[in-house]
């Protein structure tokens, strides 16, 4: 009994992965797919303000100038669809970089994330009081994070507990791609 709902189990679940490749992605994957393309050689070889402006204005979604909790949640979304679709072609580090930034996410929580840096209490962030912990310059993005003198991690860390170092893998497996 146990074999055969297992079994029956599988085929729904192959059925399942055979329409999802018939549609393509879902839109918000393919959303990310575009931001992602868009934001890639930017980020990697331009400096870091650009690849933060581009970043602002894609979580921004209602173009205010703030981001809210909300957008912060549907970028997680898009993000996750995304990973979901081009997993099967990411190499196992990549993935090992998409968990512990999925983990430092869940762990630090968006509105907490929102709370720790808005500095005017209007709860929503504006760049400049996301960037307050972070000194950007003309390197790519993902240097400045490496750069010590650059981020403060001692105030960053007492802002958002423990699962804030885990921000700086991030930018390492940033830089590497
Ligand atoms: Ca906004
Ligand atoms: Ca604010």
């Amino acid at each position: 009994m146990r074999t055969l709902a297992i079994g029956a189990l599988l085929v729904v679940a192959t059925a399942i992965s055979a329409s999802a490749a018939e549609d393509g992605p879902p839109p918000e994957a393919k959303a990310f797919d575009r931001f992602f393309d868009e934001a890639q050689p930017t980020c990697a070889y331009q400096p870091s303000g650009d690849c933060v402006d581009l970043g602002f204005s894609y979580a921004d979604r209602d173009g205010d100038g703030r981001l809210t909790p909300e957008e912060l949640n549907l970028v997680r979304n898009d993000f996750g669809s995304w990973a979901q679709w081009k997993s099967p072609e990411m190499t196992k580090k990549e993935r090992t970089s998409i968990a512990i930034g999925h983990y430092a996410v869940q762990a630090i929580g968006l509105k907490n994330f929102v709370e720790a840096y808005d500095a005017d209490g209007d709860g929503a962030l504006t760049q400049e009081e996301l960037l307050t912990d972070i000194t950007l310059d003309q390197r790519p993005l993902g240097q400045v994070l490496q750069d010590p003198n650059a981020v403060d991690w001692v105030t960053l860390q007492q802002r958002l507990g423990p699962a804030a170092p885990f921000i700086g893998a991030l930018g390492a497996a940033a830089q590497e791609q």
